[in-house]
């Protein structure tokens, strides 16, 4: 192999879990001949981030984010252009899908993809191999002198199966206590998903992709292949469906692969549902092929701020208490994910109705989250046009606000806004023990203090860990969940 095919992944952390598009994206640059290597800019100094990537010698340097990310990413990039390294720069992942013309801003950014990036990487690649002009390929917008060139956007990939496997050793995560979801190993059967609501990024992505297919699957086969081969090479103790929604798998494909799992895989797996999709008899199948966990979106527990505000449609709180009812049934473990600290003139009294609505489901756990309107949803719209936030907000944020601590919204009255932030930090716990609810209705009123927050941590911690996911206690646990306690106090 000539020495020149090195390409470098950079991503700013893996929050203890994997990254599926850049081990992917690790599969593609194998296959085409590629030597690979990636930094995790949380893991290293800036000093040991630059001395790995001067000693690799990457001809192409491959970045990934999620919004807010990008900061650190470019910060990253350009500091190896100062060092006088010469390689080309492409850039992709959810940010860079909604907001490509950050290359407009940032000259050292050579060029990036949207949308899903096997292909374009492929070609991408190949290009830079042979020397060859790669700024005519669909989904990229590239660099081109002054000039930058700006290809379609093409669609979505509608055979799953060509998809190669995740590259599972670019992140070395399975030894026991380097993940915070236990041993588990992580995929995806499907891709995308119809609904808009106005907080996910799916409203954009599925504006961006009209007219393509949407909603796609792998066959059962193939996600079946994929797990013999991972759990062979790893022995994760749960696997964990990525799926934004699992119940959208067609019927037949559903069953195939309830029926193979037991035999073939035999470990006990995660999936993430939506309310209107639960189905007694899917739940049956589903626990009968080694469903353990399910997660599912309460998010508000006022129908008409659920329907109107959040669009989440016609889901009705007795639908969702009826999937929960289901899945204890079943003995399943279910947590339930909830947004706080809506964007409404009065969020304390929204929010008690969603502590109220998630009492009658009594999920295991529910994982509260302060709501984070990131740039390029409806909610930020929202949240701008009435106030809750200024458009640029979040232009000179250098980290990701924490949706853990505070809210990045002004409310019209500040005592309502801390009444609310207050409640996130007890929310799980009145869930949990109703009881609790008159008292911690009372402490709710004090002025937000690092005592509430901490307690906060201490439940979120544990559930989203041992609690939930059966994850070992271990030393390296403790000091992991203080570090990222002091990196999200950081933050508020
Ligand atoms: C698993 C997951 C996580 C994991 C791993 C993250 C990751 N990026 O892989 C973890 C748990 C770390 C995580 C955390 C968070 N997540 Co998350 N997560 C997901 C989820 C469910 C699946 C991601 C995935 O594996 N997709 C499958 C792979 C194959 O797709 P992909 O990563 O997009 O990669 C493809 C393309 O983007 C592209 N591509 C990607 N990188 C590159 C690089 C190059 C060079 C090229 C060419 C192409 C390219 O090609 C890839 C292959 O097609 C998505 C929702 C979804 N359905 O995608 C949300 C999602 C990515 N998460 C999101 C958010 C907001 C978060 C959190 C902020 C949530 C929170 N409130 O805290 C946190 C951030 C961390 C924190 N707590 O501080 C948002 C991001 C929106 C945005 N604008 O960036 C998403 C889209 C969910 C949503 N509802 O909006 N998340
Ligand atoms: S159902 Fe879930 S994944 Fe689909 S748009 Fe709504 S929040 Fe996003």
């Amino acid at each position: 192999m000539s020495e020149r095919h090195r390409v470098l992944f950079v991503i700013s952390d893996n929050f203890k879990t994997e990254r599926l598009g850049v081990q992917i994206l690790s599969s593609v640059a194998r296959e085409e001949g590629w030597e690979r290597d990636l930094i995790v800019l949380t893991a290293l100094s800036p000093e040991a981030a630059l001395a790995r990537a001067q000693a690799f010698r990457p001809n192409v340097v491959a970045y990934s984010a999620m919004t807010f990310e990008h900061f650190a990413l470019q910060d990253f990039n350009r500091s190896l252009r100062r060092e006088g390294l010469s390689f080309v720069s492409i850039f992709g992942g959810h940010h860079y899908t909604f907001s490509p013309e950050e290359i407009e801003s940032d000259p050292e950014i050579d060029a990036v993809c949207r949308g899903e990036g096997e292909d374009a990487f492929r070609a991408f690649l190949a290009a830079v191999r042979e020397g060859k002009d790669y700024s005519r390929i669909e989904k990229l917008w590239v660099r081109r002198g002054e000039e930058v060139v700006k290809n379609p956007l093409g669609g979505t990939i509608a055979d799953l199966d060509r998809v190669p496997f995740p590259d599972r050793d670019l992140i070395p995560l399975y030894e026991e206590g380097e993940q915070i979801f236990g041993r588990s190993l992580g995929l995806m059967f499907t891709r995308g998903c119809p609904h808009r609501c106005a907080y996910c990024f799916n409203a954009e992505w599925n504006r961006l992709f009209r007219g393509h297919r949407i909603v796609r699957h792998r066959s059962a086969d193939n996600v079946l292949r994929e797990l013999k081969e991972a759990c062979d090479r790893y022995r994760p103790d749960l696997i964990y469906f990525h799926d934004d929604d699992f119940t959208l798998l067609p019927r037949e494909t559903l069953e195939e692969f309830c029926r193979r799992y037991p035999a073939e895989i035999g470990k006990p797996f995660y999936v993430q549902v939506r309310a209107p999709g639960v189905r007694e008899e899917t739940i049956a199948m589903l626990r009968k092929a080694g469903l353990v966990i399910v997660g599912m979106g309460v998010e508000c527990g006022d129908e008409e701020i659920s329907k109107n505000l959040l669009g989440r449609g016609n889901i009705t709180n007795d639908e969702i208490v009826r999937a929960f009812d289901i899945f204890r049934r079943y003995g399943l473990k279910s947590f339930s994910q909830n947004l706080f600290a809506l964007p409404v003139d009065d969020p304390l009294a929204v929010d008690l109705k969603t502590v109220e609505l998630n009492i009658r489901c009594r999920p295991t756990w529910a994982q509260c989250n302060i709501i984070l309107p990131l740039p390029k949803t409806p909610i930020f719209q929202h949240a701008v046009e009435k106030g809750f936030l200024s458009s640029d907000a979040f232009s000179h944020l250098r980290r990701l606000p924490s949706a853990f601590t505070r809210s990045t919204l002004t409310f019209p009255g500040p005592r309502r806004g801390r009444h609310a932030e207050n409640l996130h930090k007890f929310a799980g716990i009145a869930i949990r023990f109703p009881a609790t609810l008159p008292l911690i209705k009372v402490l709710i009123r004090l002025p937000p203090n690092p005592l509430f927050q901490y307690v906060f941590f201490a439940w979120y911690g544990y559930w989203n860990t041992t609690g939930l996911w059966g994850t070992k206690l271990s030393w390296r646990l403790v000091v992991n969940g203080l570090r990222a306690v002091r990196d999200y106090s950081k933050r508020s």
